[in-house]
């Protein structure tokens, strides 16, 4: 399809953007010092000027899917419970804060509903609107639902903790980002000069996602121009890959060019921005996690990227302008994205 603006003219739409990675949190950590780590690394960010900073999966507490909890109250004190995630004693000031800095995030938590149901969650808190505009609950659970009959295995055990989302992949667009954002009472029916000119268009995945490319493709579909994925990913869980015979180093080298290998690759295919965020180090001074957090181009080449396995904030000038020339020239029928306010 013809558009009225080539790519090469399309006017920037720049937005600094965070991935903000937490190192190791304990199953003994104190819940109100992870908070304040968080809130630490969101100020950091704001200080860089990003508008936006993404939090890891699972962001408030060690990831405890790793463990057989048979003490339903140590695993209740994991979750968030209820409806309104912002309002929680465990939450409530990294929100707070997000609003003063004028800062949009996106944080993973367990969540757990008024009638029982439990999710591995994320939200997209928008600073300029003081609520969150869009939850998403992870799809593409990981592991198995009976611990391994090893004593000595590290468990994934998601698929017993949680029940899997339902509600797919939508994505959204988010005001206040972007300067100049069209609007749709703003632009000419039908004017392919508003082609790509609207708020930014958003989609979220939580770690295993980000592994299926149908789910890349699904927020492609909708034009969408910013995927966000928080992650906890092992570095050495030998049960779990099937494979005893490998090195600590090996696997975790393994674990590294996998993780990137799927965000560059979804990303240059849907010709989107990415940002990736770990929950990474030695959680027990036992289990490792890789690091990785990045932030990648429509183009899959990575922009910026930790240099830690520990908290650090990564930090990027994105133009989602760029994202143009891969959606209209490899002919992406985004209906969302050609239209302003759609
Ligand atoms: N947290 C999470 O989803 N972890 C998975 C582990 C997969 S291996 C069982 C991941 O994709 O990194």
């Amino acid at each position: 399809m013809g558009s009225a603006v080539d790519a090469k003219d399309a006017p920037s739409r720049l937005l600094k953007v965070a991935a903000a990675q937490v190192g190791a949190v304990h199953r003994w950590s104190d819940r109100a010092d992870t908070l304040n780590r968080l809130i630490r690394l969101l100020e950091e960010a704001a200080q860089t000027g990003a508008l936006l900073v993404l939090f890891p999966e699972l962001a408030l507490t060690t990831f405890f899917p790793r463990y057989f909890i048979a003490d339903e109250n140590e695993l209740a004190s994991f979750f968030e419970h209820g409806e309104d995630v912002t309002g929680s004693k465990n939450t409530k000031k990294l929100f707070q804060r997000a609003h003063e800095l004028g800062v949009d995030i996106c944080v993973g938590y367990a969540e757990r509903t008024t009638d029982g149901h439990s999710y591995n969650t994320c939200v997209y808190y928008s600073a300029r609107l003081q609520r969150v505009i869009t939850k998403y609950r992870k799809s593409h659970l990981p592991g198995t639902q009976e611990p391994c009959k090893d004593p000595g295995a590290i468990n994934q055990l998601e698929k017993r903790y949680f029940e899997e989302g339902q509600e797919g992949f939508r994505a959204f667009r988010v005001p206040g980002l972007v300067d100049g954002a069209l609007k749709k009472s703003l632009s000419i029916d039908g004017d392919a000069s508003s082609e790509g000119r609207g708020d930014p268009i958003v989609g979220m995945l939580i770690c295993n996602d980000r592994r299926w490319s149908e789910a890349w493709r699904v927020y492609g579909l909708q034009g969408t121009e910013l995927i966000l994925c928080g992650y906890n990913t092992t570095a050495w869980a030998p049960h779990l890959h099937g494979k005893h015979n490998q090195s600590k180093e090996q696997s975790k080298a393994d674990a590294y060019f996998h993780h990137k290998l799927v965000m560059q690759s979804n990303s240059y295919t849907n010709s989107c921005f990415s940002i990736c965020a770990a929950r990474c180090g030695l959680d027990d001074d036992e289990f490792p996690l890789i690091g990785g957090s990045c932030i990648i181009g429509p183009d899959g080449r990575i922009i910026a990227e930790a240099q830690t396995e520990d908290d650090e904030v990564v930090f990027a000038e994105i133009d989602l302008a760029a994202c143009r020339p891969g959606k209209q020239t490899v002919g992406d029928p985004s209906l969302m994205w050609r239209d302003p306010e759609c």
